[in-house]
């Protein structure tokens, strides 16, 4: 089963975790992977190391009467460390496809200074562009087979919309610190290797919003952080083009 762990995150914690994770962890389904993992895989271990634990727990979404959230693995949670620097997590070439006139995933958690690359699968062009995030960028308009790129630099949430097909809306989020998370679709999740300290605990939805609190992690983690984040008052307003202009409700969106 090496290799096979599920958990993002769960491999760079090996090691600094082993010291916790034999007395006191018992929930983190991150830690028993990561267990897993030093049995088979390290025999050295340091010694000096500070003792770290996951942060994990359950969000929820407020709705409107009669609406079922169906998107809760949209919710991205990410701590920034209050006393000591900030870590950034390891730079990555993630995809986010578009097929079907749709961005795959909706929402893409990569860390700061990793490449989202863009490929099109449609058999007609597509215009990546993004304008509401901390930078902008415009891939221009690229046919079925192409691929292109964008570095994002600083941390933030960006909104990815396309110049053609008004209803083409994605957001990469680049968490500043190593510590992030993407919800399940139950809710839960997991920010394994946190270590222990004060942080200001992020939280970010589409709909729900924001939301910032500061939590204390002790050497043993946080297992019961529970986050409600609440969209009854979300209204969706259409997005303009790159050029600030409304969509043309007959314009070249005409695939
Ligand atoms: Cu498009």
């Amino acid at each position: 089963m090496i290799g096979a762990c599920p958990h993002p995150g769960a491999v760079r914690s090996i090691v600094p975790s082993l010291e916790l994770s034999l007395v006191s962890v018992t929930t983190s389904r991150h830690f028993r992977c990561a267990l897993l993992l030093v049995g088979a895989t390290s025999p050295l271990l340091a010694s000096r190391v500070p003792a770290q634990a996951a942060v994990s727990g359950v969000v929820t979404i407020a709705e409107r009467p009669g609406v079922r959230t169906s998107d809760l693995n949209d919710v991205v949670i990410w701590l920034e460390p209050l006393d000591a620097a900030g870590r950034p997590g390891g730079a990555a070439t993630v995809p986010i496809v578009m097929s079907e006139r749709r961005y795959t995933p909706k929402v893409r958690l990569v860390s700061v200074g990793s490449t989202v690359e863009f490929p099109n699968q449609d058999p007609f062009r597509h215009n990546v562009f993004s304008k509401a995030g901390p930078t902008e960028f415009d891939l221009g308009l690229y046919d079925r087979g192409e691929v292109r790129r964008v570095r994002v630099a600083a941390p933030g949430v960006y909104p990815i919309f396309c110049n053609i097909h008004a209803r083409m809306v994605a957001f990469v989020v680049a968490a500043p610190t190593a510590w992030s998370a993407q919800a399940e679709a139950s809710g839960r999740f997991a920010i394994p290797g946190v270590p222990a300290g004060r942080y200001r605990l992020r939280t970010w939805h589409n709909r729900g919003g924001e939301q910032t609190r500061e939590v204390e992690v002790p050497a043993e983690g946080l297992s019961n952080v529970s986050i409600a984040l609440d969209a009854r008052t979300y209204r969706f307003v259409q997005h303009r083009n790159k050029f600030g202009k409304p969509y043309p409700p007959d314009g070249p969106d005409r695939y």
